[in-house]
């Protein structure tokens, strides 16, 4: 199993990201997703402010269970060939951030073309560990674009306007996908036409970085910051 794991963790470093196709039991991800209803319904408001909402074109609602003690989200931390990947490819010392649900309702945007931080210095990234606790298909929309290998080329190309990559491969997680993305990867999410869409992200980060590593999130348009709701960089 070690080899197999060193080879998956071998892939995801040269993609930029990694698809787990079965990764989690379809038991353990009605649970989440149960928990997830439960918490949202099915029709929850955004809290973003408006100029994020225009200029970034992501609409969704985040949501941080394990900051309210509930304990099922541990599960999925502590898995353990969960955790032999991602020490394969972060290395000793690596650290679990946090575990965000991220709910999109019918008719939203989705994500808009994006790297979680700040892509400048390579040893400088989080990786997402998505986990999907319901199918997304072609009629649900919100699929997963990426760009292979973009976690080499810098910043995102600067622009205005909605842009398609050549190379770009559309990804369509099923319940108990696991799909492993590195921060500095361009992607999106398509936009929802079904009643909503559920991913679930345990971000983890090697050893050495700062906790807000992806309080900075680079889009074609802007560099924008979380934590002061402003955006620090227009682009174009
Ligand atoms: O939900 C997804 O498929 C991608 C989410 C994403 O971009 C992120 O968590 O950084
Ligand atoms: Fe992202």
């Amino acid at each position: 199993m070690s080899g197999h794991i060193a080879q998956l963790a071998q892939q995801f470093w040269q993609q930029g990201y990694l698809v787990l196709d079965g990764f989690f039991e379809p038991e353990l991800m009605d649970s989440y997703q149960k928990l997830i209803m439960d918490y949202f319904g099915e029709d929850p408001q955004f809290f973003h402010n408006q100029e994020f909402l225009d200029k970034s074109k992501t609409e969704v609602i985040p949501w941080f269970p394990q900051r309210e003690g509930v304990a099922e989200f541990d599960i999925v931390d502590q898995h353990p060939l969960f955790r032999a990947l991602t020490q394969a490819i972060l290395g000793e010392g690596w650290n679990s951030q946090y575990s965000m649900v991220m709910f999109s309702r019918k008719g939203t945007s989705g994500q808009a073309w994006h790297q979680d931080c700040p892509p400048e210095d390579p040893a400088q990234f989080n990786i997402n560990r998505l986990v999907y606790t319901m199918d997304i298909d072609p009629q649900v929309g919100g699929q997963t674009l990426v760009v292979p290998g973009s976690h080499r080329k810098g910043a995102l190309p600067a622009s205005e306007a909605d842009m398609a990559f050549p190379e770009q491969v559309v990804l369509t997680p099923r319940k108990g996908t696991l799909v492993l993305l590195h921060g500095h990867t361009w992607h999106k999410v398509t936009p929802v036409t079904g009643d909503y869409r559920v991913s679930t992200n345990y971000r983890a980060a090697p050893k050495g970085v700062p906790d807000d590593i992806t309080d900075i999130c680079v889009y074609p348009n802007m560099r924008y910051r979380f934590s002061t709701q402003e955006v620090i960089e227009h682009r174009v």
